[in-house]
């Protein structure tokens, strides 16, 4: 019997998880102990020598770990769709086959971006902190107290249109759930370098019963948008394409929404487009800079800013889904079996 191949493994996977690595007895299985995020000392501590990491988002796979894990690294699987903590070019100049987690999240991104455009546009965080704060007895009812506009079609306006910086599975489930509420027109932006296809936008707003779907320009997104769904990939194409001009383009009673990368907006433009009610609210899953968000944040602050710790993917459903998609792409990839999601590029 051989010696065993080392795989680091950043997170407990859980107990319906880890046996599908526990079982395989080639391996040798290091774990990191803690129930919170790994520490890099510990990984570079034990990575060199392994033949395959499972990571999350947290976990840099960069030039330094991947010359510490040195040349017996075959394989890296992420428990996530987002690869930017990836170096991929290095990956590919040392043959390292990368495993991620698409699909499997995409309905339950696409159900928390939906509940973020409701909560924004229907005032849900003040007025559930004055409930919280036992300051409803001291409300008085009144006609127009607590409004907010409606972000589904009405009697005032018959049709509604979503907005969606990216254009993948995710914001295609969004829109899916945003027509029953009568959004009848999508305005998209898509990765520069694609080429644009009218065919296939008519094809889609046939398909889905739309009178259009377009690829537009940035300024037309944002001033066409009853809602903004940010769902881009982070990096640097796309850095702060969500900035102080987007958000003075918008409509005053649109509302935006982040549940891709912090970095893509522009946090203290937003929260002067909040203040200075250029837009109405805004729902944020993630926040440039995050987990560094205390009470102090810009966005923190603004009272219709809806503001999630990144919970996008957090069903138990999804998250077991990610974690048994994260610990077949790591067998496939060792033990010659099919990867249930290979990452090519
Ligand atoms: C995860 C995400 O919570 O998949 C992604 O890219 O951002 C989230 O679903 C996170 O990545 C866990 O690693």
């Amino acid at each position: 019997f051989g010696k065993r191949m080392k795989v680091v493994v950043s997170r407990n996977l859980g107990p319906d998880v880890m046996p599908l690595l526990q079982e395989r007895k080639e391996l040798e299985l290091v774990v990191w102990p803690e129930d919170r995020p790994c520490e890099r000392k510990w990984l570079l501590e034990n990575i060199p020598g392994a033949i395959g990491v499972v990571v999350m988002l947290s976990e840099k796979m960069d030039q330094e770990a991947y010359d510490t894990a040195g040349p017996s690294l075959r394989v890296i699987s992420t428990m996530s769709v987002g690869y930017e903590h990836i170096d991929l070019q290095l990956a590919a100049q040392r043959n390292i086959k990368i495993g991620y987690t698409p699909d499997v999240l995409t309905d339950a991104v696409a159900d928390i971006s939906v509940m973020l455009a409701l909560m924004a546009g229907r005032n849900v965080r003040e007025t559930t902190e004055l409930v919280g704060r036992g300051d409803w007895p001291k409300t008085a009812w009144a006609p127009f107290g607590f409004c907010g506009p409606q972000l589904s079609a009405n009697w005032i306006h018959n049709t509604r249109t979503a907005g969606f910086i990216g254009f993948g599975r995710i914001s295609q489930a969004t829109l899916t759930r945003l027509i029953p509420f009568g959004f009848t027109n999508c305005v998209y932006m898509s990765n520069p370098s694609s080429k644009p296809n009218p065919e296939a936008d008519a094809e889609t707003a046939r398909r889905y019963n739309l009178r259009s779907v377009r690829r537009v320009g940035l300024d037309e997104l944002a001033a066409e948008s009853d809602v903004v769904f940010v769902l881009a990939p982070g990096g640097a194409s796309t850095y702060h394409i969500v900035n102080e001009d987007f958000l003075r383009k918008m409509k005053e009673t649109a509302v935006l929404v982040n549940t891709a990368r912090g970095t893509l907006v522009d946090s203290d433009a937003l929260a002067k487009a909040l203040r200075e009610k250029w837009i109405w609210g805004a729902g944020i899953d993630v926040v440039e800079g995050e987990p560094s968000v205390g009470l102090d944040h810009p966005l923190v602050k603004e009272p219709r800013c809806v503001v999630l710790p990144h919970i996008g993917s957090a069903t138990i459903e999804t998250r077991l889904g990610m974690a048994t998609t994260a610990a077949k792409n790591l067998l496939g990839a060792l033990f010659d079996e099919p990867m249930p999601a290979e990452l090519k590029r």
